[in-house]
């Protein structure tokens, strides 16, 4: 089932400063397989633009911010993070696009699977197709 969902994460924090910390089977909807992370991506430019058909993943931004328009079951969303400590999940067959990043920013992304290049839809029609279908 194709969803999204902010996520606050709970921060442990003292005069010393704030840790998070993320372990499967507690405070993580999904065991993690994969973590990988996106900086330096100009302010201009436009990442993601496809859907995955079966993949759970937390997107945090860790430092600075960025935008993320989610579009699944003939709906859109707009998700801003700009926080380290609240994660957006995306699950199921949602078309997401990225942009806005600021210079700072790290996004940092925690999924349930291996990286495959089959699990990707980069085609928008074959999306809107799939969505139908259910
Ligand atoms: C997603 C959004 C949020 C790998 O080799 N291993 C990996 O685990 C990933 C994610 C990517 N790659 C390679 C594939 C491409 O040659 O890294 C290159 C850039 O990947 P892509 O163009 O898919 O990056 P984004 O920023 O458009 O999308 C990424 C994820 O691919 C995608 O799953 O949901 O971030």
């Amino acid at each position: 089932m194709a969803n999204t969902a902010l996520i606050p994460l709970q921060i442990h924090g003292d005069e010393r400063g704030s840790l998070i910390a993320l372990e499967n089977e507690k405070n993580l909807p999904f065991n993690i397989k994969r973590v990988y992370y996106i900086f330096g991506t100009q302010s201009w430019m436009i990442r993601g633009q496809h859907a995955h058909k079966k993949l759970k993943q937390l997107l945090i931004a860790v430092s600075g911010s960025v935008t993320i328009k989610c579009e699944y079951n003939n709906q859109k969303k707009e998700y801003t993070l700009s926080r380290p400590d609240e994660g957006l999940l995306i699950e199921g067959l949602v078309w997401r696009e990225m942009y806005d990043f600021s210079p700072d920013c790290v996004l940092v992304v925690l999924a349930d699977k291996y990286y495959s290049e089959a699990d990707y839809i980069r085609d928008y029609k074959t999306f809107l197709k799939e969505n139908e279908n259910g």
